[in-house]
């Protein structure tokens, strides 16, 4: 838990990959949401042609950019260097944090994913400028999350690191007050909002849900 701009911009993280969205493209889905108030975009996309992922990558980035919100790249550094994005989420397999850092320079950000406190001790020792924990809770988005870890590791973890941290996995209204009671500074989420009917109602509904439970803990 850190108050810093970059706490701020974890409070509705949406996670979307390009074809993971309906009959609805990627760029409709994150344009109906930011308009309601999602505060970072990460396009984690494993499967297209690179050239596909740098061409609707730019478009996601210039929607980013309208609405001020920071646009992620998962994995790839080379894509987030080619697109200008503003950082990359990694995860304990990926290119390791440290070597991000070195080819992004220092004021790109960096995101490590952590399911234990050894790998969160890791990410603070290589660059993490904020941590995804999870899978918090059961999910099918990403079929090898391993098994859920539950909300006490987000305590665990923000109890020792100043450090801001996004919950993931199986998040969705009616458990993501309890993600941040944990110590969260946000929530981040796929399913939740790319395969909701209406991906903007269901981003509204998520801020809402995520901010009423920052305002109840204890400083603010
Ligand atoms: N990393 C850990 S769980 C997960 C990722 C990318 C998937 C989250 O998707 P959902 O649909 O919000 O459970
Ligand atoms: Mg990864």
């Amino acid at each position: 838990v850190v108050n810093s701009p970059l706490s701020a911009s974890i409070q509705l993280y949406m996670v979307l990959s390009l074809d993971g969205c309906g009959d609805r493209t990627a760029l409709e889905i994150a344009q109906e949401a930011l308009a309601e108030g999602v505060t970072m975009l990460q396009l984690r996309e494993k499967q297209a042609p690179l050239r596909e992922i740098l061409k609707q990558g730019a478009q996601l980035k210039a929607l980013c950019q309208q609405y001020k919100v920071p646009f992620i790249i998962n994995d790839r550094v080379d894509v987030a260097l080619l697109l200008d994005a503003d950082g990359v989420h990694v995860g304990q397999d990926d290119i390791p944090g440290n070597e991000a850092r070195r080819l992004l320079g220092p004021d790109k950000i960096i995101g490590i994913s952590a399911g234990t406190l050894l790998e969160a001790e890791w990410a603070m020792s290589n660059s993490a400028d904020y941590l995804g924990v999870g899978p918090i809770y059961t999910t099918s988005t990403k079929k090898d999350a391993g098994s859920a870890v539950g909300t006490a590791l987000i305590g665990e973890i923000t109890g020792r690191w100043r450090i801001p941290a996004v919950g993931i996995g199986g998040i969705d209204p009616i458990n993501a007050s309890e993600v941040i009671h944990a110590g969260a500074d946000g929530v981040a989420v796929v399913s939740a909002i790319c395969s909701h009917p209406d991906p903007g109602y269901a981003a509204k509904a998520m801020l809402t849900v995520v901010r009423n439970a920052l305002a109840l803990r204890p400083g603010n």
